[in-house]
């Protein structure tokens, strides 16, 4: 029998996993991770420590009870334009399907992102042929929106490649802006009907500090670096991200999907591990926090564990800062 989950502690511990998109479906809470594999990669700032190659779906009927992992649900080598280093995927439920989105690099070496069904939210999942037209960079994050339309949030500095797509193509040596100058923020596209393709071309975020101006690529305790997740709470859109090299979890909020979004504040100091990604979800009238650390493995940065922790608003809408351990 599996051991119930804990907050704050590994919620499956015969793998590790990284990187968790949680959402409702079916009743269940479903997670969608990175699954992180034990291998002797150099570790550096291209990212070739994380290697993976799979995804394995987990679900939970309740937050005290058992995790299930439903095993493997997609394979690189099932996806025909990818080479490998399958990152943080998310997943989304529209016209009676599941969708699975992820990034991983593609024969070139150039991360893209991928879409593949399923009819059910455990998989396993079908891969499109090619990737998504016009798609770039890592890290999807999937919102749908009261209206019903869908977008994709994307984009990650570093060995997500953002810097060298400021041109609108793929510059191999192009760096990142002047500390001075704007940050690079999220890329959002609304998907279309079907899920398989942009509607429009993407659109790079804005993200603006409490002046209005925008965060400029030197504040690294505010710009944004990887893991975009968006959610809706009282009418209000809230983007929150990895700050990477400074290791928090931070938002903003707009009344927009599409932005501007208004800087706000942490919702998630430093975890043991270099890398720190999270999602939101609501579930039974309460709102969760899903992120990942090293702890299980000593710390190593390639091998994480999923872990979650409950999300409290104050009454201005500002989220409560969680010190996953409680310091
Ligand atoms: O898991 C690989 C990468 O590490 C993800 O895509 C990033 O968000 C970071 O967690």
């Amino acid at each position: 029998m599996t051991k119930p989950v804990q907050p704050n502690e590994p919620i499956v511990t015969h793998i590790y996993t990284a990187d968790p998109s949680a959402h409702v479906f079916e009743g269940k809470l479903y997670i969608y991770p990175s699954h992180d594999l034990d291998h002797e990669n150099t570790s550096n700032d291209n990212g070739d420590q994380y290697d993976m190659e799979d995804y394995h779906v987990l679900s939970m009927d309740g937050v005290d009870g058992s995790c299930v992992d439903h095993g493997e649900a997609l394979h690189v080598k099932d996806v025909p334009w990818a080479k490998k280093q399958m990152w943080a995927p998310d997943a989304a439920f529209k016209n009676g399907k599941y969708y699975l989105f992820f990034p991983a690099r593609d024969h070139d070496d150039i991360f893209r992102l991928g879409v593949a069904t399923s009819s059910s939210p455990s998989g396993p999942f079908a891969a499109e042929p090619d990737y998504i037209p016009g798609s770039f960079s890592i890290d999807p994050a999937v919102f749908i929106d009261d209206d019903n339309r869908a977008y994709i949030y994307f984009g990650g500095l570093w060995g997500g490649q953002l810097e060298k797509w400021q041109t609108g193509s793929f510059i191999a040596d192009a760096e990142g802006p002047a500390d001075n100058a704007p940050a690079l923020g999220p890329i959002v596209a609304e998907l279309s009907n079907d899920m398989l393709t942009f509607k429009d071309q993407p659109q790079e975020i804005s993200i603006v500090d409490e002046h209005g101006e925008p965060i400029v690529a030197g504040d690294e305790e505010r710009r944004y670096f990887e893991g975009p997740w968006v959610h809706k709470y009282n009418s209000t859109y809230y983007l929150s991200y990895s700050t990477g090299s400074t290791h928090k979890i931070v938002y903003g909020t707009s009344q927009s999907p599409t932005g501007p979004f208004a800087y706000k504040g942490t919702i998630l100091t430093p975890v043991l591990g270099w890398t720190t990604h999270h999602s939101i979800v609501e579930f039974q009238d309460k709102w969760y926090l899903f992120y990942h650390d090293s702890s299980l493995s000593g710390g190593a940065d390639n091998k994480r564990s999923v872990k979650f922790a409950e999300l409290k608003y104050n009454e201005d809408g500002t989220i409560q800062t969680i010190d996953p351990y409680g310091k």
